[in-house]
């Protein structure tokens, strides 16, 4: 199924009248504040997250499955499910790759794919934390930090293949996640653990091209319950800065203790320059893979006001790398991804209205209430027109969720694929 922008167009002439007068409204209020709307409106249409190719079927992750019907079958398939969230929104423009479960088998099809839907192939993803049916050796006990040197050396190998396929579809970054650690006290030495660790990322690092950057995820705990070798930011920054200038922290919402405040890890790593990929997801307990903003939508803006911060002062941060990395079994994953990129351009387009200045003042004359007022008064405005603005001017839809349901695509989309599930998750 492929909507087209003469769709999309028509769709939007049933709501553009609602917009306008809302539209107006704000824009007004925003202006006479001193913001400057054109320019906002600007920098969230240009905004693009990357869907991750598992976060397309019926996911659940661990525990049941439940299908959806009308799941992507095969990569090619995964390509049209990120253009048809692209079409409707003008925010999804990257796909994210896992490998061994997306490798592609006519890759200049698939490039050819992808750019008929407008998309790139942002960073690409390694898997070592599950043997493969062909494997010829074992991740049981850990992969990169593993007492066992074939194990280790096989899964550094499988990261270079990773970077060699990534090559060819013109990503420029590989992300490494491990699920390496200990359920235990005793079954493994810290030290060596986080010894093989390093020596391996470096093996990998000096594979990559001298073009692309070396993203280290963190976790604290699960699948391994005791200890995680790479547990923590801190972890994954001293490793960042072993491997070289070109590797960098991926912050993944999920991956922290209850309560750990994220905003100041995102100042701490920008301030040095190292944050280098972001996971958006929400969750209540744990790594929950839940919908973006469902949960604690404060906490995401609180966030993106220090992401737009370093953004506009921390020069020596790349621009970071952003996913949606969640995957739950109870919603059309394609709708979960539609709220999870709502969510996001809501809290990004709040903290653009951040009165910076004010708030310096504020800081200067410890003057915490007013701080916190200007903060809040950012969060409490409905930004939503502004989202409608930017889709409006890129040709997407004013709003996607409507439009996904009334332009019925997951009918559609079963009537052509069926009921088979997803590959991978
Ligand atoms: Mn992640």
């Amino acid at each position: 199924m492929i909507i087209g922008k003469d769709i999309i167009e028509q769709h939007n002439k049933n709501e553009v009248e609602n917009f306008n007068s809302d539209f107006a409204y704000l824009s007004d209020k925003l202006t006479k504040s001193g913001s400057d709307v054109a320019e906002i409106v600007n920098k969230i249409a240009d905004f693009q997250v990357a869907i991750p190719s598992w976060a397309l079927g019926a996911g659940g992750t661990r525990f049941g499955r439940f299908s959806y019907g009308g799941e992507p079958a095969v990569l090619e398939q995964k390509l049209d499910d990120v253009g048809l969230l692209h079409a409707l929104t003008h925010s999804a423009g990257a796909v994210s790759l896992h490998i061994p479960w997306d490798i592609p088998s006519d890759v200049s099809a698939l490039k050819e794919s992808a750019a008929s839907h407008g998309l790139i192939f942002d960073a690409m993803n390694s898997n070592t934390f599950q043997d493969q049916p062909d494997a010829k050796h074992s991740y049981k006990f850990g992969s990169l930090n593993s007492v066992n040197e074939d194990s280790r050396a096989y899964a550094v190998e499988h990261n270079k293949e990773v970077i060699r396929i990534g090559k060819e579809l013109d990503s420029k970054s590989l992300t490494v996640w491990l699920a390496d650690g200990a359920s235990f006290p005793g079954q493994l030495n810290f030290q060596t653990a986080l010894s093989n660790t390093e020596k391996s990322l470096k093996e990998i690092y000096a594979g990559m091209p001298e073009d692309w950057k070396l993203f280290i995820e963190y976790k604290p705990y699960e699948p391994n319950f005791y200890s995680t070798t790479i547990q923590d930011w801190g972890t994954s920054f001293m490793l960042a800065n072993a491997c070289g200038d070109r590797a960098f922290t991926l912050v993944d919402l999920g991956h922290h203790l209850p309560n750990t405040n994220i905003e100041q890890i995102v100042a701490t790593l920008m301030y040095k320059g190292k944050l280098g990929g972001f996971h958006f997801n929400d969750s209540k307990y744990g790594d929950d893979d839940l919908t973006v903003g469902s949960i604690k939508p404060y906490a995401l803006f609180l966030i993106f006001n220090e992401l737009v911060y370093g953004m506009e002062n921390n020069k020596n941060n790349p621009y970071p790398a952003w996913m949606i990395d969640a995957s739950h079994n109870i919603k059309d994953p394609l709708e979960d991804l539609l709220q999870s990129l709502e969510a996001i351009l809501i809290a990004y387009a709040q903290a653009l209205l951040v009165d910076q200045k004010a708030l310096k003042e504020a800081q200067l004359n410890n003057d915490v209430v007013a701080a916190q007022d200007i903060l809040q008064n950012a969060y409490r405005t409905d930004v939503r027109p502004l989202l409608k603005a930017a889709r409006l001017q890129t040709g997407a839809a004013l709003d996607p969720i409507t439009a996904y349901r009334s332009l019925k695509v997951r009918e559609t989309l079963i009537s052509e694929r069926g009921w088979a599930k997803a590959t991978g998750l």
